[in-house]
């Protein structure tokens, strides 16, 4: 079932079928194109491509007869090894394919999940990648696929410890899910406990969602100092980080970058990540992060919503990050920032609008926002310098008979408190200030 594309250079065919009938919003160029990407980044070597419009799916083929017969010419002319599809096939769907074409046959969540082990780095994604692949498979063993075996003399599982041959043994599988899912039970119950020491220890958890590659992983490392792998390529990030912020000024957050969404991201992932994207659910605030040059981000954007809505997630307060605007050429965007904004407009990339970005994040996460005076003594020059570089000041005065500055600012309940343990620093007039209550 799960053969190593990259490592073999299969000679690949891709289909897409346009089906009339279906509820599908985006146009089939730009599913063509994102498809293309994904076949790309698993590595196999594309050859030839079959695409075509039907008003429903052939419940046994998928395909009709027509393209059937075109694509069985195809492979062998073309000495293919690989017909990708990107479509979810049934179990007996791809069977038939593939006994009639004599090839192997993959299909989008197959391909998807091949792309996850190509990825998968630490102990915990391999588990989970390799418990998606299983659940996969099991689904696909129930009337068996000898047929393909003999002639392969069994095919490789990529991922997973040891990259070990695959048991193509339903009890065995089965055996191997349980002992899976025990194992992340285990990582699930650690990362509970890390979560209940960081609600202790008052951190704000700040998590990047997004769709793939729309620069989660760049923004994070912006705000965290790291140096997290970066990519133009679908799922970069299988691995979830979380760190603290780099600016460690007044602001005690965690940021936390994760997996990538995508269309149509295949069930068994969801269930097996879900250990990981659980965390997701202690968040204080989503960065939603969107690629606004993409011509299809409307669309993309309302996918990564249903699937925060499918992961219970959706009632987290969530500030959506317009990235890449240097792409499209209109950085004057960034003058129009209002405090208080639920939408912020940034390049990750060039570090552009990023304190616009850590103001709102702020103002989220504080709903109390306090303008007002404060005086600060005037050797108070670092707590100055960092109010400013910020953007919480709003005014300044320096008073001529006790030489202490006046700075009327802008900021969230927790951090004046926090600000005014600092020795030399005040409020001013009291009366005068009032609190604002965020909408
Ligand atoms: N021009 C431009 N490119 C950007 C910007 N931010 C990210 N990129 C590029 O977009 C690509 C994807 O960036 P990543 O940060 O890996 O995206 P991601 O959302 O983490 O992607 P996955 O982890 O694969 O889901 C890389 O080639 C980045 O260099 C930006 O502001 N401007
Ligand atoms: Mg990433």
């Amino acid at each position: 079932m799960y053969l190593n594309i990259k490592d073999t250079s299969q000679k690949t065919l891709l289909v897409q079928i346009e089906i009339t009938g279906s509820k599908e919003k985006r146009l089939a160029k730009d599913r063509h194109n994102e498809f293309k990407e994904l076949v790309l980044s698993s590595g196999a070597n594309i050859v030839a491509g079959v695409r075509g419009r039907q008003e429903q799916p052939v419940a046994s083929t998928f395909i009709k007869k027509g393209k059937i017969s075109q694509i069985k010419n195809k492979v062998k002319d073309l000495t293919i090894d690989l017909v990708i599809f990107n479509h979810d096939l049934s179990p007996s769907q791809e069977r038939n394919l593939e006994t009639i074409f004599k090839s192997r046959v993959l299909d989008r969540t197959g391909l998807i999940l091949d792309i996850f082990a190509l990825r998968a780095k630490s102990h915990t994604g391999k588990l989970q990648v390799e418990l998606a692949q299983l659940s996969h498979l099991s689904t696909r063993l129930v009337r068996g696929w000898s047929h393909l075996e003999r002639q392969r003399g069994g095919i490789g599982l990529r991922g997973g410890p040891g990259e070990k041959q695959l048991e193509t043994d339903r009890r065995l599988i089965n055996q191997r899910i349980k002992t899976i899912n025990k194992k992340l039970n285990k990582v699930h119950q650690q990362r509970t406990l890390n979560k209940y020491s960081r609600q202790k220890s008052k951190n704000i958890l700040i998590s990047l969602i997004g769709y793939t590659n729309s620069g989660k992983t760049t923004l994070f490392n912006v705000l965290t100092g790291s140096d997290q792998y970066v990519a133009n390529q679908p799922f970069a990030t299988l691995d979830s980080v979380t760190r603290k912020n780099k600016d460690n000024n007044l602001s005690p957050f965690l940021f936390s970058d994760t997996v990538g969404f995508i269309s149509e991201l295949p069930t068994q992932l969801i269930e097996s990540f879900k250990a990981t994207l659980d965390e997701l659910k202690s968040a204080d605030l989503i960065l939603h992060v969107v690629d606004i040059s993409d011509s299809n981000y409307l669309h993309k954007l309302e996918e990564v919503n249903n699937l925060l809505d499918e992961l219970d997630i959706s009632h987290i307060q969530q500030l959506r990050v317009n990235n890449k605007i240097d792409k499209i050429g209109n950085k004057d965007i960034l003058e129009d920032y209002r405090f208080g904004d639920k939408e912020v407009w940034i390049s990750a990339k060039e570090e552009l609008g990023i304190s616009n970005l850590q103001e709102s994040m702020i103002h989220c996460v504080n709903k109390e926002v306090f303008v007002g005076w404060i005086s600060l003594k005037s050797s108070l020059g670092r707590v100055r310098s960092n109010l400013y570089s910020l953007g919480y000041v709003e005014e300044e005065k320096t008073s001529t008979s006790s030489g202490l500055i006046q700075l009327k600012i802008k900021m969230g309940r927790e951090y004046l408190q926090e600000l005014l343990l600092e020795k030399g620093v005040k409020l001013v007039d009291s009366n005068k200030n009032k609190i604002e209550v965020a909408v």
